[in-house]
């Protein structure tokens, strides 16, 4: 039976995100009755990235004085105005419709117009609402009856880079627990490894404090150094480095790159050293070849820059047969942008963040492509999170296998894992968590 189910009401408001900075939340209601009698109302609220993407769906912020120049007034106002008039009376049941006619009120390439923030939420928000209009979880309205696979997580237990005050210079040091017999174990494993690295870097006197992530972020010389200590880390919980827990890294190299000289610019590594610590191309990909070698590293993230299509291509001859290599910056979520890494070989694995392309049917398209192709999809959150879990549910539905989703630390990063392990319940006998590597990659 086709179902018609009009949205009734679309309500935008600014809320706080988890560095403390305005973010757009949306209500959207549907029903068929009268308003208020079998209405039902989805929420959706959008994240916000640090260490941004030039090739990224515009986020509209303010400019004025009120915090700081972040606020998101004209994006709540857009959402309230001439969005909701978009698609008031639309069948919220059909996402790919209302993903248009969000786009074609904003008529922009990259939604500067409108605002991707305001447009992601009123995307995510309808989808939520139909699925409680039709009393199902949400994975299983994205996903359908083949929803049943549990992500793994990659979990970012040491943040650096743009994401902490510290002198590590590469973004985010995970741990994904590939030798898990289920996402409950996995997740334990995980929170048990973060507890015993807290306990060697507090008995070597560094610091605890935790970065935007969740991940501790003391100071220290190298990735090296921080992936002894994960290292030291796995094996002092019990676990087995390569086999139970493998290591990835999210190098997001664009930040480092010093785009008139060509170079990778390494800050922290620098300081700690006294000398400048600048590496080319062909440097980068020799520093993680050592690191693959030295490691039971089985991802590198952004592991050049998002502008240098043809070094990534370099870089995926040398390493793509032993790594996963993940286009974050390189990609953004866009499947232009995809297909042009697909028909060059560059790259094996696209990270899927909602508001980096800002609709969720694009965002669900990128994802099928890359599946298409053979390339591992990453559902992944933004440093800056609410407590909204949407992503948890995206993962499941789109059967992507990995989740990055931040420290077991910060409840915008348990949000997450906590519905995961809902889902995983939920699905009891018919849920997979199963590695996406074959062992051969570690
Ligand atoms: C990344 C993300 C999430 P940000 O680079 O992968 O970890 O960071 O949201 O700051 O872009
Ligand atoms: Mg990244």
């Amino acid at each position: 039976m086709f179902r018609y189910l009009p949205i009734r009401s679309v309500n935008g408001r600014e809320i706080l995100d988890s560095r403390g900075n305005p973010t757009v939340e949306v209500e959207v209601t549907v029903g068929e009755g009268i308003l208020g009698v079998d209405c039902f109302t989805g929420r959706a609220l959008v994240p916000s990235g640090a260490s941004t993407g030039k090739y990224e769906a515009a986020e509209l912020r303010d400019h004025e004085t009120r915090y700081h120049g972040l606020g998101v007034q004209k994006a709540v106002e857009n959402v309230n105005t001439v969005l909701s008039e978009a698609v008031l009376g639309e069948n919220a049941l059909d996402q790919s419709h209302i993903d248009r006619l969000l786009l074609e009120a904003d008529g922009t390439v990259n939604k500067e117009h409108l605002g991707a923030n305001g447009i992601l939420g009123i995307s995510l928000a309808a989808a939520r609402a139909a699925a409680e209009a039709l009393h199902i979880p949400l994975y299983q309205y994205l996903g359908g009856c083949k929803a049943t696979r549990l992500p793994v997580p990659m979990m970012n237990i040491l943040n650096g880079g743009r994401h902490a005050d510290n002198t590590v210079d590469l973004q985010e040091f995970m741990i994904m627990p590939t030798g898990a017999g289920c996402f409950r174990e996995g997740l334990r494993m995980c929170a048990e490894t973060y507890h015993t690295l807290k306990k060697i870097l507090k008995s070597r006197g560094l610091s605890t404090a935790v970065g935007d992530e969740g991940g501790f972020a003391p100071d220290l010389k190298d990735a090296r150094e921080v992936l002894s200590l994960i290292m030291e880390a796995i094996e002092q919980t019990g676990l087995e480095p390569g086999r139970e827990i493998v290591i990835a890294i999210d190098a997001a190299s664009s930040e480092l790159y010093l785009e008139k000289e060509q170079l990778y610019y390494f800050p922290g590594e620098s300081h700690q050293t006294n000398q400048k610590i600048l590496r080319n191309t062909e440097d980068m990909i020799q520093y993680y070849q050592e690191l693959i070698s030295q490691f039971p590293i089985v991802s590198i993230e952004d592991g050049l820059c998002e502008t240098d299509f043809e070094g990534w291509k370099h870089m995926t001859d040398r390493l793509g047969n032993r790594v996963q290599l993940v286009g974050d910056d390189l990609f953004v979520t866009n499947v232009n942008r995809l297909s042009r890494g697909i028909s060059m070989g560059v790259g094996n694995a696209i990270l899927i963040k909602v508001n980096q392309i800002g609709t969720l049917s694009e965002a669900m398209d990128a994802v099928e492509m890359a599946q298409k192709a053979g390339y591992r999809a990453v559902v992944s959150h933004r440093s800056g999170e609410t407590e909204d879990a949407f992503i948890a549910d995206l993962a499941v539905a789109m059967g992507a296998g990995q989740i990055k989703t931040g420290a077991p630390c910060r409840s915008e990063r348990n949000a997450k894992y906590n519905q995961l392990l809902r889902i995983e319940e939920r699905l009891g006998e018919s849920g997979v968590y199963q590695s996406p590597f074959e062992t051969e990659i570690y």
